[in-house]
């Protein structure tokens, strides 16, 4: 019995990677080295530091922890100088009203983003009223697959793991959902993310919860 949901944002909610490639496309290419779209793919759902680290590697580039802190600072500028600009045209197919039938049903909903920037896209796309909690990446000290992110969000809805799902669009979000002792909906590639429980395109196909009272999701 289902009663919490509790969404990732880049991939799930709305499509940041591609303004998180063009940033530090932007910033390889200014310290010399090429970064592909292949590249970036291993930055999903991972930390900005811990980004900046597979950066640094796929162009052979060592930097100190001083130098480090300001070339991510550095992307975070170009990258919010792009999130500013969003609309909530930009919230992928589905997702809003996948969240709302969530809460028309009775079941609690929470974000459980890696993001230290959730806040300002969640107003950018007019959606932070949607979940009943937010937890990002300000309020956690371990990253996916660790589920901290994840179990802080049930323990503030107040429902145990074991009645939460959560929809992820990373392998390390599947992980750390399962982890957490939760289900996990996979967003994306089956085989890549064998570890949910199920596999879906996208939050337009997900299958909706019932009225509240009309008996139990399958
Ligand atoms: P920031 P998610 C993740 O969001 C992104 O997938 C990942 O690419 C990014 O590095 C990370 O947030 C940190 O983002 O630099 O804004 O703090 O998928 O966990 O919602
Ligand atoms: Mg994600």
């Amino acid at each position: 019995h289902i009663k919490a949901c509790i969404f990732d944002l880049d991939g799930v909610i709305v499509d940041t990677a591609v303004y998180h490639y063009k940033a530090w496309k932007r910033l390889a290419n200014e310290l010399g080295f090429e970064f592909t779209e292949l590249d970036n793919e291993q930055l999903k759902g991972v930390s900005r530091m811990r980004s900046l680290e597979i950066v640094l590697q796929c162009g052979g580039i060592t930097k100190t922890e001083a130098e480090q802190k300001l070339l991510a600072a550095q992307k975070n500028t170009w990258y919010m100088d792009m999130v500013n600009q969003m609309t909530p045209a930009e919230i992928l197919p589905g997702a809003k009203e996948f969240v709302e039938s969530c809460r028309d049903a009775g079941i609690k909903t929470a974000l459980g983003s890696a993001s230290k920037n959730s806040m300002t896209i969640l107003n950018k796309l007019n959606i932070a009223n949607l979940f009943d909690v937010i937890i990002d990446g300000n309020k956690v000290s371990k990253a996916k697959p660790d589920p901290e992110v994840f179990l802080k969000g049930a323990a503030e809805l107040g429902i145990e793991p074991k009645y939460c799902v959560v929809f992820e669009d990373a392998i390390a979000g599947v992980e750390a959902a399962k982890a957490g002792g939760m289900k996990a909906i996979g967003i994306g590639d089956p085989v890549l993310l064998h570890e949910a429980d199920m596999v879906i395109s996208g939050l337009d196909k997900a299958p909706r919860p019932p009225k509240e009272g009309a008996g139990d999701w399958a």
